[in-house]
């Protein structure tokens, strides 16, 4: 078993990563910014390295640092967690030729799910079903391009090979926009990740966002947790996620998950990961690969018992999966509430200290937090302080936990969006469920 481990990032996933590391028995090193000395998850490590002053560059993102901890301390392996250099493949490699454990896929898979046309090409290519579209990068020809976006339908979305969550793309409603929109995009994502290419998919004006979560090992098994649906979002933010996704009835959930577990074999991903797909109309396009941990995966471990974390250290560890499809359950509904250290109306961050902090409880109420009572949320990253998770046997039941435990939980001295989820699991619209990607905009007004 992996001895020791550095966990790579802040926050509540830092004391996420922290629980299962221990619970394995597996010592923990805890590196940390200047301004995060007082973090719930460096007084529990066993060890802790300050690695930089508060801007993430500086820190959190500072390669050098991360490597030299590790050697510092011993550590064996380091795990990345989401945001920061999660998604690296140079990291990843940089990790592994410093004879470190990277805990996530093999770099080159990172690059290649990076790379949001190679990502297309490989799921393509392994039976997993995209957006129709450009089946490639566009090139500089006019003539083909105009004929492409015909072919396709208008609308159209260019989008950025280099892009991904949101960055980089343009929507094409008509022919007399498309070459300029094509330019615009190409320039931009030039700018904003030093790669200029961009490709053409049909626009869906009203899908839902759906992802399938998936580990893999490396002696060749591979097996889904279902599906959660993350519509509910406001600037490519998510706000509220839940598992399962609502109307995905068990047929389709065997149908797509084996079609994103035959993909990893395919392709020989190593750990947990992500497909997201945009469903509309009862089918479900392909999008994007993520390749880390995300934020919500705890609803998939309420309705599945699977602890995901656990299981990317096992994988890295090389430990073969110790369950089959066949073992994996789903048991009645879970959603996650997103608390952000932020207005509820306007969005504006609200850092600050914490004067009092109350936790929710009781039967099926889970709650991922780093922040206790007198803590000081820094003004240099993330405004996330918390997800509050509720399981029921059914979605109203889960709503219903997750109505009281919005309306128990105290979090004084900053403001916070406790108030808009409050309002969103109230909402009548998506009580009924199956709510697209538009409707939170849409509902406040943007
Ligand atoms: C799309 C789309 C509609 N049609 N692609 C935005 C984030 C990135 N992961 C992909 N995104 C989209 N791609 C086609 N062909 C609409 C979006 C989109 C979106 C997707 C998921 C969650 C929220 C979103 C918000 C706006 C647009």
């Amino acid at each position: 078993m992996l001895e020791k481990i550095v966990i790579a990032n802040r926050g509540e996933i830092a004391l996420r990563i922290l629980r299962a590391c221990h619970e394995l028995g597996i010592k923990t090193v805890a590196v940390h910014s200047t301004v995060d000395r007082d973090l719930k998850h460096v007084r529990l490590a066993d060890e802790t390295v300050c690695i930089g002053g508060p801007p993430s560059v500086e820190s959190y993102l500072n390669i050098p640092a991360l490597i030299s901890a590790a050697e510092v301390t011993d550590a064996v392996a380091i795990h990345p967690g989401y945001g920061f250099l999660s998604e690296n493949a140079d990291f990843a490699e940089r990790v592994e030729e410093s004879g470190f454990v990277f805990i996530g896929p093999r770099p080159e898979t990172i690059r290649l799910m990076g790379d949001k046309v190679s990502a297309i090409k490989a799921m393509k290519a392994a039976g997993v079903p995209c957006v129709p579209g450009s089946d490639g990068p566009l090139t500089e020809d006019a003539g083909r391009n105009l004929k492409l976006a015909r072919d396709i339908g208008y609308p159209v979305i260019i989008k950025a090979a280099g892009g991904g969550g949101g960055r980089g793309m343009r929507v094409v409603h008509s022919e007399a926009s498309l070459l300029g929109a094509i330019a615009l995009t190409r320039m931009e994502a030039g700018a904003a990740f030093g790669n200029d290419v961009v490709y053409m998919e049909k626009f869906l004006d009203h899908p839902r966002h759906v992802e399938f979560q998936v580990l893999a090992d490396t002696h060749g098994n591979a097996v889904h947790l279902g599906e959660r649906d993350c519509s509910m979002q406001r600037r490519h933010q998510k706000v509220i996620e839940e598992a399962p996704a609502p109307g995905i009835t068990a047929d389709q959930r065997q149908r797509m998950g084996a079609v994103c577990t035959d993909a990893c074999r395919n392709i020989g991903y190593r750990g947990a990961g992500t497909f997201e797909f945009l469903y509309q109309d009862g089918e479900f396009y392909f999008i994007e690969m993520n390749t880390r941990v995300q934020v919500e995966h705890p609803v998939t471990e309420m309705i599945t018992g699977v602890d995901i974390v656990r299981e990317q250290i096992l994988i890295a560890a090389g430990e073969p999966l110790s369950f089959q499809q066949q073992d994996i359950g789903f048991r009645g509904h879970a959603v996650e509430c997103r608390i952000n250290a932020e207005d509820a109306v306007t969005f504006m961050p609200s850092p600050g200290t914490i004067t009092q902090f109350h936790s929710p409880g009781g039967p099926g109420i889970r709650i991922d937090t780093h922040i206790y009572d007198g803590y000081r949320v820094p003004p240099n990253y993330d405004s996330m302080v918390c997800k509050l998770v509720a399981h029921g046997n059914t979605r109203a039941r889960a709503f219903a936990r997750m109505r009281q435990a919005l309306s128990e939980i105290v979090i004084e001295g900053i403001k916070t969006n406790i108030p808009l989820h409050l309002e969103l699991i109230n909402d009548t619209a998506f009580q009924a469920g199956g709510t697209n990607i538009h409707y939170l905009e849409k509902k406040l007004g943007i």
